[in-house]
């Protein structure tokens, strides 16, 4: 993670329009993908500022235009429906000139964000009540944007959540050996091979028309949903660099992924890491509900499938990385994405025992 020395982010706090010069600046460590400071002004007024990782996101002005777009357009419709506007969703700090970001001389892409105050992110949740309000914080987010003009985003990661071809990368990965690192993790490797043909599932689902194409989130991890810290309810979604056409079943799949689980993705005793069916239950009926009604019967059928795939190919991705030598996610220590592998497998396994059991849940919440 490249960080910075406080003289060089004060420089780069110049460029934005804030209300008043620096007072503090603290790192933030929690994403695995951009570098995040909080700045704090001499008002007391805080901001998010970021370097947004233009290894991954190679359009950098293409994403921000994405998320004003998006975040502009929920706004509108949160002071129609007369609610939150100020809390509800992001607020992008333009530069003195009136860009969304600044490109530094050495051409890092920075981006400001109003901090949301009095907000707590979780890695996990263990009270279904919240889960379920997250799920309903989740869908109500895809339900605004349903009038929203796709054409109008961009690609920010071509094929982000096309498992089929990420599958064809980590065979490539596993083929190149860059790292060396193979022969260690045939476990591994074997249990993402054996289920090579799940992954064509939501892939070939929404090629054939089946599955609905819709402008989703694509990253909705639990730590990407600000809650009050005091209520618990869920008030802000963050992290908007991948919002662009998706399933249904992503969003809904990478929550379950990061939600319905006993410890944190990276959690080294696998003794504690179980997938929790019941956490899945209530985020089920949470995220319906707030989707408002625009779930297709297709969709609802195949959430146990969202959930499932997600988390097979967020094992395929981190394998993928620790193969590469880990060159696309942050990591603490040499096998951080090993542990993270191996938690999602876990995962995995564990969800396939339920499978009938989640089906027969959803097909029940369908006739409700
Ligand atoms: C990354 O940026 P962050 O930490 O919210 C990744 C997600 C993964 C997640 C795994 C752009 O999310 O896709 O699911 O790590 N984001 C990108 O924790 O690749
Ligand atoms: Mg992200």
């Amino acid at each position: 993670m490249s960080m910075h020395t406080n003289e060089q982010v004060i420089a780069v706090c110049g460029q934005f329009a804030f209300d008043a010069p620096v007072a503090s600046i603290k790192v933030c460590g929690n994403g695995h993908i951009n570098s995040t400071y909080i700045i704090t002004t001499e008002t007391g007024k805080r901001y998010i500022l970021q370097i947004l990782n233009t290894a991954i996101f190679k359009d950098p002005v293409g994403v921000m235009n994405n998320i004003v777009a998006v975040t502009e357009h929920i706004r509108a419709g949160l002071i129609a429906a007369g609610e939150d506007a100020e809390r509800g969703t992001m607020r992008v700090v333009y530069t003195t000139d009136g860009k969304n970001g600044y490109a530094d001389e050495e051409g890092r892409f920075w981006r400001a964000y109003d901090f949301v105050e009095d907000t707590i992110c979780r890695l996990t949740v263990d009270s279904p009540e919240t889960f379920a309000r997250v799920g309903e914080a989740f869908g109500d987010f895809q339900r605004r944007l349903a009038d929203f003009d796709a054409s109008a985003l961009i690609d920010s990661i071509p094929n982000f959540h096309n498992t089929k071809k990420r599958y064809a990368t980590f065979l490539a990965s596993v083929e190149r050996d860059a790292a060396g690192r193979v022969a260690s993790v045939q476990d591994e490797i074997r249990f993402i091979t054996d289920r090579a043909e799940k992954c064509a599932l939501i892939v070939d689902a929404l090629e054939s028309g089946e599955l609905p194409l819709r402008v989703t989130h694509n990253d909705t991890k639990l730590s990407n949903i600000l809650l009050d810290e005091v209520t618990e309810e869920a008030v802000c979604i963050i992290d908007l660099d991948t919002v662009m056409p998706g399933s249904s079943l992503y969003d809904f799949g990478d929550s379950i992924r990061s939600g319905a689980t006993s410890a944190a993705e990276d959690e080294p005793d696998l003794d504690k890491v179980h997938f929790l069916p019941d956490m899945f239950k209530a985020y089920a009926r949470g995220f319906i509900k707030g989707c408002g009604g625009a779930l297709t019967e297709k969709e609802i059928s195949m959430l146990p499938d969202g959930g499932y795939l997600i988390t097979l190919e967020q094992a395929i991705r981190f394998l993928t990385d620790y193969l590469d030598g880990d060159t696309y996610f942050h990591v603490d220590y040499p096998d951080h994405n090993l542990i993270r592998t191996r938690t999602q497998i876990k995962l995995v396994a564990e969800t396939e025992q339920y499978m009938d059991e989640l089906r027969a849940f959803v097909a029940d919440l369908m006739k409700q």
